[in-house]
C-alpha cells in the first residue's frame, strides 16, 4: 500500500468530470486501498478519486467515530429523498484550513457498485448524506467552495497559492 499525492485548490486537475469504472480488477482493489490509507493518514472521512489525480468514478468514505465502517461507492448516483436542507461546516482534503457552511438536501438514497462490482443501494442522512454529496461534486469537478461567495473563494485561493510558493 502507498499514500498517494492529494491534489489541492486551485489545481486545475480538481476541475476534470471523472470517467465510469468498467473494470473491477486487482488494479482498482490497489487503488482502492491506497485511497483509505491516504484518507486516513490524512485524518479525512472522505475521498474521491479525483482528488489524486486519478478521473474515474470512485470514492471512499469513513464517516465512524473508530473509523472501522470503510464504505466504497463505484460509479455511484443519488436521488434526494427529502427536499429539506441542511448545514454543514464542510471542509475537504484538497482545501486545506478552511471550513465553511454549506447546505443540501438532508436525505438522499445513493446506487453504486461496491469493490467487487456488485450494485447496491442505500439510504443516508446527516453527516454521511452530506459526505456522499460532497465526494460526488468532487467526480463532477466540483468543490465546496463553488457554493460560498465569490470573495470567500478568492480569499481561500489567494491563501492556498501563498501556501503552494512557500512549500515549492
Ligand atoms: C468532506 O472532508 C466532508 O482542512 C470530507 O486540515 C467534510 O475529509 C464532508 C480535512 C466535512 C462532510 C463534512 C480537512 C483534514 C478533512 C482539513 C474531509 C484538514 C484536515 C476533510
Ligand atoms: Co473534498
Amino acid at each position: 500500500m502507498s499514500l498517494l499525492p492529494i491534489l489541492e485548490f486551485p489545481d486545475p486537475r480538481l476541475r476534470k468530470i471523472a470517467g465510469p469504472v468498467s473494470v473491477f480488477d486487482e488494479k482498482l482493489e490497489a487503488l482502492i486501498d491506497d485511497m483509505f490509507e491516504t484518507m486516513y493518514d490524512a485524518q479525512g472521512i472522505g475521498l474521491a478519486a479525483t482528488q489524486v489525480d486519478v478521473h474515474k468514478r470512485l470514492l471512499v468514505i469513513d464517516v465512524s467515530e473508530n473509523k472501522d465502517s470503510p464504505l466504497t461507492f463505484i460509479n455511484p448516483e443519488f436521488e434526494i429523498i427529502e427536499d429539506e436542507l441542511s448545514e454543514y461546516d464542510e471542509g475537504c482534503l484538497s482545501v486545506p484550513g478552511f471550513y465553511e457552511t454549506v447546505s443540501r438536501p438532508q436525505r438522499i438514497r445513493v446506487r453504486a457498485q461496491d469493490r467487487a462490482g456488485q450494485a447496491f443501494e442505500m439510504e443516508a442522512d446527516g453527516i454521511l448524506a452530506v459526505c456522499i454529496q460532497h465526494e460526488i461534486d468532487h467526480l463532477e469537478g466540483k468543490l465546496f467552495v463553488d457554493y460560498l461567495s465569490s470573495l470567500k473563494r478568492q480569499r481561500i485561493r489567494k491563501k492556498l497559492e501563498k501556501e503552494h510558493k512557500k512549500s515549492a
